[in-house]
């Protein structure tokens, strides 16, 4: 069914029952100059990862993609992402859901006690721009929401799994309204990301361009990179990357 919206939120909904990839529809409305534009998607038929990857999106999800013109530099742009994370999480935890952030793009359920987790959401940002300012920055984001994890991708969690369905429509007005809220106080991300961190404290590897490196996850800078403590009492500073919890 459609989601019919009544946003008090300063962005402007583009609804599909259908459509590919809400991150393409989305790039098309920054290319033609749009801003504050939330793409929302009953279903998408080529959801996509990053690097490539496909993202699983039947009817039934949270598949937002969010058109804005931020005045950042490209350096900041990751603090978008975390700011994305702390909204879903933040929102996902209202609806009863024990949601915690996996750096850099993932929201995640704990299992157990020892870092490992399944996944409830990811993020997937794009931007265009020059190197001292953003053009446009699209944040991607896909939450599993009333769906039932069988049918999803191994080692995936949902709302409805966790803690039943939601009404859509209100998770995305407040996923939009959490989202405003930081990108418009962006020295409130870092703090507020902290909080809901499940990486801080664990032992990960973090795969890059740059090779990989492996330690212990001890902080995010102010622009959201990560910073990991390696076996010889290094810091390093990773700023983009897949991480994996490893077993202590
Ligand atoms: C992500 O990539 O986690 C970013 C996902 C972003 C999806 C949103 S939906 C709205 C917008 N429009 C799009 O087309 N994309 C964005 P990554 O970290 O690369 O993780 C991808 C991996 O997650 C896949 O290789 C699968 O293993 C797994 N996966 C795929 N679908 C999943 C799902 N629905 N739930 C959990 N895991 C999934």
């Amino acid at each position: 069914p459609a989601i019919e919206f009544e946003l008090e939120a300063p962005f402007s909904i583009d609804y599909h029952d259908s459509v590919g990839s809400t991150n393409d529809r989305a790039r098309e409305l920054a290319n033609d100059g749009e801003t504050d534009v939330a793409v929302v998607a009953n279903e998408q038929t080529g959801g996509r990862g990053r690097l490539e990857r496909e993202w699983s999106a039947p009817a039934g999800g949270v598949w937002v993609s969010i058109v804005t013109r931020p005045t950042i530099t490209p350096a900041q742009a990751p603090l978008y992402t975390l700011a994305a994370s702390v909204a879903i999480a933040t929102v996902a935890r209202e609806a009863g859901v024990d949601a915690r952030i996996k750096w850099p793009n993932d929201v995640v359920v704990p299992v157990g006690e020892d870092g490992d987790y399944r996944k409830l959401a990811g993020i997937l940002t794009e931007m265009e721009g020059q190197t001292d300012r953003v053009d446009w920055l699209v944040p991607g984001i896909g939450v599993n929401a009333n769906l039932d994890s069988d049918g999803l991708p191994e080692g995936a969690t949902s709302i409805r799994d966790e803690a039943g369905d939601v009404d859509r429509r209100h998770f995305v007005q407040r996923l939009l309204e959490e989202f405003d809220r930081y990108r418009t106080d962006l020295e409130a991300v870092v703090p507020a990301w902290r909080e809901l961190a499940l990486t801080l404290g664990q032992r990960v590897r973090v795969e890059r361009s740059a090779g990989e490196v492996v330690g212990e996850a001890i902080d995010v800078t102010d622009s959201g990179a990560l910073v990991i403590e390696t076996d010889d009492d290094e810091r390093v500073t990773v700023s983009a990357g897949d991480c994996e919890h490893l077993r202590p």
